[in-house]
This record gives C-alpha cells, sequence and structure tokens, in this order.
C-alpha cells in the first residue's frame, strides 16, 4: 500500500491530496492512510501535512524502489519489472530461484543490501546497505550455450560504459571481469546460468557498483583496492540515476549482441580492458603462470604466451599486472 499511496501524491505533484481523498481511492481507513504517510517519512519521504488540505509529497529519497526508478526509465523492456528488497543473501540467488519460478527476460532484482554478497569462487562481495548498486538481471538468450561468455563480456563493456558516460572518468575492464577506475576495482560482475547442454534456460546477469562508499567505510581487507564513483568523482552519486543509465546500456549492448554477433563484442571488451602485450601474472585453480597477454577469445579465455613461443589458454582466474 505505500506504493499506491506514493503513487497518488506523485500523480498530483505539488498539490494536496487529503487524508480522505486517499482513504476513500485505496478503501482503507484514515488511520490507516496516516499510519502509513509515517512509514514512507521514516524511509526518506518528505511529506508536508496540513490538517486543512490534506498530504504533499515535496522530496523523494534516493531509494531503488520500482516507483522511483520505473518512471525516469529510458530502457523498451529492460528493468520494466523490478524486485526491490531491503536485504537478501544474494540478488543472484533470489534471481536464479525467481527465474525458475518463471521469472521474464528483463526481470532486475535489487537489494539495498546483502548479507552474503557473492563474488567469483566462493568469494564476498562487501555490500554496506543503501549507498550503492547490488543488482541481477534476468535474461533468456536464445543462443547456444558456449556463447554464453560473451554475455558476460558484453555485460562488462556495458557497465564500463555506463560508468564512463556517467561519471567522464575512463574505466578499464581488468580480465577477466573487474571495472577499475585509476587501477582500483570499482564494479565487479558475476554471471551464472541455467541451461541443459544445448538449451540456454536463462543467465543471471549479477552487477555490484561501488557508488557512494567512502573509502575508510571499506573494509580493511579491500580499502587499498577498491574505490567508488563518489571517491572519484569528488561528489554523491544518485544511484537512482545512475541505475537508469546503466540499464539502458546494458539493453543496448545485449541487442548488439544479438543482432550483430561476437565480433563487435569482442572488439568493445578488447578497446576497454587494453590487455594485448601486457606482462601479467595468472593464478589460476591455485596455479600461478606468468605471459605476455595476446588475446581474449570468444570463450572468455586469457590467451597467453609463455616463452619459447608457448601459449597458454587460461579460462578462469585472476590477474596481475607486472608492469
Ligand atoms: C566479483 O568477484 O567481482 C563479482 C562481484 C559481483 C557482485 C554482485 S552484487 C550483485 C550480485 N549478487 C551477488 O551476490 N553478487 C553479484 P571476484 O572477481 O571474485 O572479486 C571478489 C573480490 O573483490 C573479493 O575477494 C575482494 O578482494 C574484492 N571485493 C569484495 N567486495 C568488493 C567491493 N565492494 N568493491 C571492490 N572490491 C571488492
Amino acid at each position: 500500500m505505500d506504493e499506491e499511496i506514493l503513487q497518488l501524491l506523485k500523480d498530483a505533484p505539488s498539490a494536496f491530496l487529503s487524508g480522505w481523498e486517499i482513504s476513500r481511492r485505496l478503501k482503507v481507513s484514515r488511520a490507516a492512510v496516516w499510519k502509513r504517510i509515517e512509514r514512507l517519512r521514516a524511509s526518506g519521504y518528505e511529506i508536508e501535512a496540513s490538517t486543512r488540505s490534506g498530504y504533499r509529497l515535496v522530496q523523494s529519497p534516493d531509494l531503488l524502489t520500482p516507483s522511483e526508478i520505473i518512471p525516469g526509465m529510458k530502457t523498451k523492456w529492460m528493468g520494466k519489472k523490478i524486485h526491490h528488497f531491503q536485504t537478501v543473501d544474494s540478488t543472484n540467488s533470489k534471481a536464479y530461484q525467481l527465474a525458475l519460478n518463471g521469472a521474464e527476460e528483463g526481470e532486475v532484482i535489487l537489494s539495498e543490501s546483502q548479507e552474503k554478497g557473492r563474488g567469483r569462487m566462493g568469494r564476498q562481495w562487501f555490500s554496506p546497505p543503501s549507498l550503492n548498486l547490488y543488482l541481477s538481471i534476468i535474461l533468456r538468450p536464445i543462443i547456444p550455450p558456449p556463447q554464453v561468455p560473451l554475455i558476460t563480456l558484453m555485460a562488462a563493456v556495458a557497465t564500463a560504459d555506463a560508468i564512463q558516460k556517467f561519471s567522464g572518468i575512463i574505466p578499464q575492464i581488468k580480465w577477466p571481469n573487474d571495472i577499475l577506475l585509476k587501477g582500483r576495482k570499482v564494479a565487479g560482475l558475476l554471471n551464472e546460468i541455467h541451461s541443459e547442454m544445448d538449451r540456454i534456460h536463462f543467465v543471471i546477469l549479477g552487477i555490484g557498483v561501488n557508488l557512494n562508499t567512502d573509502e575508510k567505510k571499506f573494509s580493511k581487507e579491500i580499502r587499498s583496492i577498491a574505490t567508488s564513483l563518489k571517491i572519484e568523482m569528488g561528489q554523491t552519486v544518485s544511484r537512482k540515476v545512475f541505475l537508469q543509465s546503466l540499464l539502458l546500456e546494458m539493453e543496448r549492448w545485449y541487442s548488439i549482441f544479438l543482432e550483430e554477433g561476437s565480433t563487435v563484442i569482442l572488439n568493445a571488451w578488447r578497446d576497454r580492458a587494453d590487455i594485448k602485450g601486457r606482462q601479467v601474472k595468472v593464478t589460476s585453480f591455485g596455479e600461478t603462470v606468468v605471459g605476455t597477454a595476446i588475446d581474449v577469445d570468444s570463450d572468455g579465455a586469457l590467451i597467453l604466451e609463455t616463452g619459447g613461443g608457448k601459449q597458454r589458454r587460461v579460462m578462469a582466474g585472476d590477474i596481475e599486472y607486472k608492469k
């Protein structure tokens, strides 16, 4: 009902709406209306109340609820349905469940915080409340399963472009899927797939972007390697506006992928990663390999030259730049 009251107030911008009118339209008591207004105020909405005229919405907080996000959304289909939570274990796990139960392509799962935000290989994603973005997008591409790694590359390109358009700072993609600003990690992606041998049921694109975490608020372990848009831009960032442009970029790049195929995506990724020819140390399943990065192929694998003309293909792992 909070959402319904909000919608009524938003439909009457700068005008007062009487408590009587709201209770009539929603078929609830005046006391129930008052209680809900108090709740909305507690979540940050500034609502003016006058005994004669009723209620008027003065200002909305930077919340990620559907009624805040959807009206300003410029996408055609992505994010037209948003599932918003105060907290979840992981938006990816939530999205997976919803997708198993039939959620459609383009539905987005957002949470203000995550209790068990996940990184790759059992690692954690630091997810403090109400500052950043933690979201998962459900996709149902009709493509052969071996092409899924391209979607992962595509998602990194889209996230990097959204960050660049929003901040004016050029990010760098670090293999496989970190987004860095001035060498520090500002966003990470965790993509998961549910498929059979020859058919994809769905792909979950999980994206975490640090928007408003201050340096001191990062946990000690990641303080020296992480950054946020606020730190780099020197100003607080609207999560709502950033999310709207992220989804627009994601929808744009996803249709480029579906319509134009792998070459465009691979080239866009290469441009933003600038990895060719760099000396790297790769840690993969406990093993360390040093070499020169040659390229990334359409499986998302990193191709390394390890000396004496030998090449190695690394499917998963982490890299460190040597120079
Ligand atoms: C990732 O893993 O970078 C993928 C992160 C994906 C997070 C999103 S949030 C929404 C969705 N739901 C989820 O549960 N997950 C996704 P990886 O490459 O394994 O990096 C993890 C490592 O990054 C950690 O071990 C830390 O060193 C570092 N890290 C953790 N939290 C961070 C943060 N908030 N900012 C920067 N670095 C962080």
